[in-house]
């Protein structure tokens, strides 16, 4: 297929995949943009284009992917997998079907996109098993964190991340981080991060009952502006946490309202530990939503500031009763 542009997620899994596919077709055209918009047909999508890491579209001429709930949902639709050129596989990484899908078609790929590929499965599955592993800054760490700057506007940030696939389609990640413009970024993301960690630092708390201080808790909700929040950072400032709880107020058109949502996962510390903790299960039992057992997110909508300071302290007692009931 000669595609006309690379239709791609907007984050470092997103950029690799785009960049192995520019590398096989020499398609330099990337468009990046995330689920929702795909979900809610934002942008036209035709037979001339690649998708990546996204949900299927309406239609396109080639579609990889390795979210389960986006073949449940084309099942859900009636269409047959198998129909759609390209490939899906439940993959750690969607750069990692792709690279897959080329080599087992006899295309010749550049060497270091084996560790290109190893970084994009690392990263997407978030697959840490300690703090410091999570810490560890390697060369797709490093990028990750680029793309995860601040940028003045929406125009420049999609002009980053074209440079950015066509520097990982042409070197190695060590290349990369090596390039001003990816310096500048990270060093951009770097003292956002100093901000975000002093947020947290002062926006934190435990549950009265959490003796041994196994939740970190970070309120935001009584923050008039909508702030830039990363929950995980939460570990830097307890890192002997088990898991973190984020309460952050809910803005719409710009506008603060009472409504807040509640996100939690579960420390890196967990992982390949025996515990019956479940999230998903937690806001399940809320019934303010739903997630995977390691990671779950919920919305709770107050009619006034008397309700939401009344419903915050409802849900924190409950998930402690749900949280320390479960062995
Ligand atoms: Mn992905």
């Amino acid at each position: 297929m000669d595609p006309e542009r690379i239709v791609t997620h907007s984050d470092f899994d997103g950029l690799v995949s785009a960049a192995i596919c520019s590398n096989v077709t020499g398609c330099g055209r990337i468009i990046f943009t995330g689920p929702s918009s795909i979900a809610r047909a934002e942008i036209s999508i035709d037979l001339r284009d690649i998708v990546c890491d996204l949900p299927y579209p309406l239609e396109c001429g080639m579609w990889f992917d390795h979210h389960a709930g986006n073949r449940e949902e084309l099942r859900l639709r009636g269409i047959d997998i198998e129909s759609i050129p390209g490939s899906f596989s439940e993959e750690r990484s969607c750069a990692r079907v792709i690279h897959n899908y080329y080599i087992s078609g006899g295309e010749n790929l550049p060497a270091y996109f084996d560790n290109t590929v190893a970084e994009a499965d690392t990263i997407d599955s978030f697959d840490y098993q300690s703090i410091e592993q999570w810490r560890e800054e390697t060369p797709g760490k490093l990028v990750d964190m680029s793309i995860k700057a601040s940028f003045p506007d929406a125009r420049i940030r999609t002009k980053y991340y074209s440079l950015l696939v066509s520097l990982i389609r042409d070197m190695p990640l060590e290349d990369v981080i090596s390039e001003d413009e990816v310096e500048n970024y990270i060093a951009e993301y770097r003292r956002e991060e100093g901000k975000i960690i002093e947020l947290i630092d002062k926006c934190h708390l435990f549950y009265q009952e959490d003796l041994k201080r196994e939740i970190i808790i970070v309120d935001v909700t009584g923050l008039r502006r909508k702030p830039r929040i990363i929950r995980n950072l939460a570990y830097l400032v307890h890192p002997s946490a088990l898991a973190s709880l984020l309460l952050v107020p809910i803005f719409r058109a710009g506008v603060k309202t009472n409504d807040f949502s509640v996100s939690m996962s579960l420390s890196m510390n967990m992982a390949g530990t025996e515990h019956g903790k479940d999230i998903s299960e937690i806001m399940r039992s809320l019934n303010i939503g739903d997630g995977h057992p390691g990671a779950a997110a919920g919305i709770v909508r107050c009619r006034s500031k008397a309700e939401r300071e009344k419903k915050k302290e409802e849900v924190l007692r409950r998930i402690w009763e749900l949280w320390s009931g479960m062995d």
